[in-house]
């Protein structure tokens, strides 16, 4: 089983996140911040991974350091429990429609942060959440678990729904990218023979 127990403690924040790759979508989450626990337990969900994650952190504030240390927590997670990504497909893509809103996500496991993020999302919050803070949460987690990630929205009006998209659509690539090609034995799929 590909899993990683991740705890990080800031004068911010404190976190505690686990993660089964290998899972079957099993959850138990409360970050804190509602909208985000929404679009976690989405990605879960639809990645079937297994996740757990607590975030005691300073919403006084607001929601900004706890958004961004789950992505770092989520991030070293993914690292971690992918180890040298022996036997993984790596690639991994969806064109995620949710009602109106249609968003691709693209991603490879390529051991390089780069996070090409193309959501325009049309309000400044969804309920309390500043919609800001989504391309916050894929740039920590991108540069933490060295992602290739592309996210580009073809439509949508709504930004509860254009989130969501973005947050499933990456859920399912991910399960694409990490799931183990039988065809590649438990060789690292890169010319270079590391992935880091
Ligand atoms: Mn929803």
């Amino acid at each position: 089983m590909r899993t990683a127990t991740i705890n990080r403690t800031t004068a911010e924040t404190d976190i505690a996140l686990r993660l089964s790759l290998d899972g079957l979508g099993a959850q138990q989450i409360d970050t804190g911040v509602g909208f985000l626990d929404h679009m976690l337990n989405l990605f879960a969900a639809h990645g079937r991974f297994d996740l757990s994650v607590t975030c005691k952190g300073d919403t006084n504030v607001d929601d900004h350091h706890s958004v961004e240390d789950v992505g770092i927590a989520l991030g070293m997670a993914i690292k971690t429990a992918l180890g040298e990504k022996r036997g993984v497909r790596r690639y991994g893509s969806m064109l995620l429609p949710m009602d109106e809103a249609l968003v691709l996500c693209a991603l490879d496991l390529s051991g390089r942060a780069c996070l090409r993020y193309g959501l325009e999302i049309p309000t400044e919050k969804v309920g309390t959440f500043d919609t800001e803070l989504v391309e916050e949460f894929f740039n920590a987690l991108c540069r933490e678990a060295g992602l290739t990630l592309h996210l580009r929205q073809l439509d949508g009006a709504n930004s509860h729904h254009i989130i969501e998209a973005a947050f499933k659509a990456f859920g399912r690539a991910l399960r694409e990218a990490v799931s183990i090609d039988p065809a590649a034995a438990d060789a690292v799929p890169s010319t270079k023979g590391v992935l880091v």
